[in-house]
């Protein structure tokens, strides 16, 4: 076998041995967390993601997760569905999206493309990363000081060791009785079992998420909770854009076998 294309299946060194004769491995998503890259890397062999294909899509999922959160629409959903608006009016959610401050944790492709959503929404927006980026948003060199600033924090930066549970009780508290946590990035980002405290005591206002620490199952704790809004890790997934996906994914393997050249290698 020369090549490998794989969605989110974990390839780390002792599959890679098995696959002696493999050069290039084709990840269909631009999280590539589940590849050991240095391991592929020292064994001759590229890595390939689909970067900027899902930015729109995902950043569009951070927004409707983010609205459903602060007015409560889910809720609002399941209060209709369940015949009570005929008996009584939902109540008025307790907070707005406009005027909102918001900081993006992982300001790169798909977080830039929430910051352009945010500010037509009326919405101030900041950011940390590592590195300060050439744009027009407040640099914070800290999280918790990011965090201390904003009340609506958006996670978009990749999972692995160096996130492991950056979003964390301190950081939690800092956000505010009003804050909103919105995770569309990794579930490994948020410790999850702070988040349900502070959910659990109003510490934060809501959470929208997409992604989870041990994605398929998502903490019972988490499901009892009305003021957390949970979708399926579905923030790439319409079908327009899992197709240009798919498409990206056989293009590296066409180019890297025809051109010995892979379009989007990972760093
Ligand atoms: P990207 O362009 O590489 O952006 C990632 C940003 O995170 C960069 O600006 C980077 O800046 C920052 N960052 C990385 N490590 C950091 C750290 N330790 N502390 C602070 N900032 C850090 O990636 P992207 O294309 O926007 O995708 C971002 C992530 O979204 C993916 O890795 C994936 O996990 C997730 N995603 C989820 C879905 C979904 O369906 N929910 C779909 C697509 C992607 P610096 O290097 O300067 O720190
Ligand atoms: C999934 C994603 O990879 O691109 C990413 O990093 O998280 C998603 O797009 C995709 O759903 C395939 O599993």
């Amino acid at each position: 076998m020369l090549g490998v294309a794989t969605v989110g299946a974990p390839i780390g060194p002792a599959l890679l041995d098995r696959l002696p004769g493999v050069q290039i491995v084709a990840s269909f998503g631009v999280g590539y967390d589940t590849i050991d890259v240095a391991a592929a890397a020292a064994r001759g062999v590229v890595v390939t993601n689909t970067p900027g294909v899902l930015d729109d899509e995902v950043a569009d999922t951070a927004m409707a997760l983010l609205l459903m959160a602060v007015r409560e629409l889910g809720r609002a959903e399941r209060f209709l569905r369940a015949g009570r608006w005929v008996q009584e009016s939902f109540p008025l959610s307790p907070s707005t999206l406009a005027g909102r401050r918001l900081g993006v944790l992982g300001l790169g492709r798909i977080g830039e493309a929430v910051a352009r959503r945010a500010e037509a929404f009326g919405m101030t927006v900041g950011y940390h990363n590592r590195n300060r980026k050439d744009v027009p948003y407040r640099y914070h060199p800290t999280l918790l000081g990011m965090a201390a600033d904003v009340d609506t924090l958006v996670v978009l930066v990749p999972g692995g060791a160096a996130t492991h549970h950056l979003v964390d009780a301190a950081v939690l508290a800092a956000l505010g009785p009003d804050g909103v946590l919105v995770n569309v990035g990794r579930g490994s980002v948020v410790d999850e079992s702070a988040l349900v405290t502070a959910l659990r005591e109003g510490t934060i206002l809501a959470a929208g998420l997409d992604v989870y620490e041990d994605e398929p199952h998502v903490a019972a704790e988490l499901l009892e909770l009305d003021n957390a809004v949970l979708l399926p890790h579905v923030g790439s997934g319409s079908e327009p854009t899992r197709r240009a996906m798919g498409r990206l994914v056989v293009d590296n393997l066409e180019s890297w076998f025809e051109k010995g050249r892979a379009l989007t290698p990972v760093p």
